[in-house]
């Protein structure tokens, strides 16, 4: 049933046999955890955000358990895009697309970093404007539309990729920055990444996590991301593709419906094995034949009663 017609999605020209991508942040960080990732089932596979430079992180503790889901505080670690280079090149033969996530801290940093992904062979980059504790980039320049609209045009400028755009949540209206990402010629819009949150632990009296703030992810925030693609749905005609506490097929339906083409799994694989992307595609094939669909296109966006 992986194989079948009607699970293939076509994303910025980007040809999934699923609708499952991996997300930003879990397993990313070398080619041979990407290609477990894509042999377990994933129709696509995302990167670790990626800089110019390499950055050590924040010091532990950097993630916490909580009420239906996860705080972390990473820092964005990770070796910086001349040494993950050798990454993306041996991920080549990967059988899905590899989409690197890169961030930086000027329009021009990300268009560096963007531009040496592709020359190493990255199918398309995930333009990370979102997350949501690291000063001077993430979601301080995504929550701002003129700061989005200079990132995403001077990427635009420098590659012949598609470029997809990771949205925050914690703006007062995530429509306003999608459509100043889609108006700047972002070819598909990500949301969500984690939503601004904190833990104390009441014996000690203090923040568990060293950077105190983190960005809390898992189901907790799956109300709020449906929210959120249905909004983007709503005000833009690129591609929406939903990530938030996905971890069921009838939470990968629910995002379709609400106009999502393809969905993203992260932090239900800290609790659920690789398997979970053929369950989550074998789930919404059944669905679509019970409900006598031909495809997903059939029905993204169905919620919005058009
Ligand atoms: O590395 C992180 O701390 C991190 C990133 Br880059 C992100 O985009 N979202 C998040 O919750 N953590």
């Amino acid at each position: 049933m992986l194989g079948s017609r009607c699970l293939k999605v076509e994303i910025a020209g980007l040809k999934l046999h699923n609708p499952t991508m991996l997300a930003s942040g879990i397993l990313g960080i070398t080619a041979s955890s990407l290609r477990q990732v894509a042999r377990a089932g994933a129709g696509a596979v995302v990167t670790k955000s990626i800089g110019l430079r390499q950055r050590e992180g924040y010091k532990n503790p950097t993630t916490v358990q909580v009420e239906c889901g996860l705080i972390n505080a990473m820092g964005l670690p990770n070796p910086g895009i001349e040494e993950f280079k050798a990454e993306i090149e041996e991920a080549k033969d990967l059988e899905v697309p590899l989409i690197v996530s890169v961030y930086g801290f000027s329009a021009e940093e990300y268009a560096k970093a963007a531009s040496l992904a592709v020359e190493a062979g990255a199918d398309a980059v995930e333009l990370n404007l979102s997350c949501p504790h690291v000063e001077g980039t993430g979601t301080e320049m995504g929550q701002n539309p003129t700061a989005v609209t200079q990132v995403v045009s001077e990427v635009k400028r420098n590659i012949r990729k598609p470029v997809f755009v990771k949205l925050t949540p914690n703006v007062s209206d995530i429509a306003d920055v999608a459509v100043a990402a889609a108006e700047a010629g972002a070819d598909a819009l990500t949301a969500i990444n984690t939503v601004r949150a904190m833990k104390i632990d009441i014996e000690t009296g203090l923040t568990v996590l060293s950077n105190k703030i983190g960005g809390l992810s898992g189901a907790a925030i799956k109300p709020i991301a449906v929210r959120c693609v249905y909004e983007i749905y709503d005000a833009v005609e690129v591609p929406v593709i939903g990530c938030g506490g996905i971890s069921t097929w009838q939470d990968a339906v629910e995002f379709m419906l609400a106009g999502a083409s393809a969905v993203q799994i992260g932090t239900a694989i800290a609790y659920e094995d690789l398997g979970i992307f053929g369950l989550v595609a074998e789930g919404i094939a059944a669905y679509l034949r019970r409900k006598g669909h031909r495809s997903v296109e059939d029905i993204v966006g169905l919620s919005h009663g058009n």
